[in-house]
């Protein structure tokens, strides 16, 4: 039988007092999502920079559990595209996800295999509940400053990385004459479902 525990998240750092995982991506991990191929390859070879960071505790990966951790995104662009998570379905498509923004500027793109498509701006202070069936994608706008998120969803979600290699996400964010922009993405395609 597990024992409750607690671990702590202090402002102003957010360094999480446990961490079981740390993951980091760089831009080389993203081969194919940002518009701006030019630029992409070029950032690429000029020293591959760090995107995001993920703190993750561990917990068996079964339903009834409940995963957690804390999500860096950091400032920048590739062209005139924000600095992002890969993004993924959950690849038990009915469960959900609830993001808590600690710090920073930034938004959630979302989209459903029926079409939907939703961004929802995210800034310190607001709660985002992501429905099942919703793919996600975090997005940091901010022009120096991390988006900090705090996450938590069911422990047998898993992660459908492939179908957004595949397709990217309906929509896309920009810095537009000095704005944060929201425009469709000209390459979305629908990802070739393999044959059952
Ligand atoms: C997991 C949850 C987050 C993301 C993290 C990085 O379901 O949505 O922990 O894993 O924000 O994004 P990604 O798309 O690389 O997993
Ligand atoms: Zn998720």
């Amino acid at each position: 039988m597990d024992q409750p525990f607690t671990f702590t998240l202090p402002f102003p750092d957010l360094v999480p007092s446990r961490v079981d995982n740390h993951i980091q991506r760089r831009l080389s991990a993203m081969r194919g999502q940002f518009l701006d191929q030019k630029a992409y390859e070029e950032m690429v070879a000029a020293g591959d920079p760090l995107l995001y960071e993920v703190y993750e505790i561990h917990r068996p990966e079964v339903e009834g559990e409940m995963l957690m951790g804390i999500s860096v995104v950091h400032p920048g662009k590739v062209g005139d595209e924000f600095y992002m998570t890969k993004g993924h379905f959950h690849t038990v498509l009915d469960t959900a996800e609830v993001y808590y923004v600690l710090k920073g500027e930034g938004c959630m793109v979302m989209e459903t295999p029926e079409g939907d498509a939703h961004v929802e701006m995210l800034s310190p202070g607001k709660v985002l509940y992501v429905p099942p069936r919703w793919a996600h994608r975090s997005v940091c706008t901010g022009r120096q400053e991390d988006l900090v998120t705090f996450f938590i969803y069911p422990g047998n979600a898993g992660h459908d990385y492939g179908t957004i290699e595949q397709q990217g996400f309906r929509k896309l964010v920009v810095e537009k004459d000095g704005r944060v922009a929201v425009v469709d993405n000209p390459r979305w395609q629908p990802a070739q479902k393999e044959a059952a």
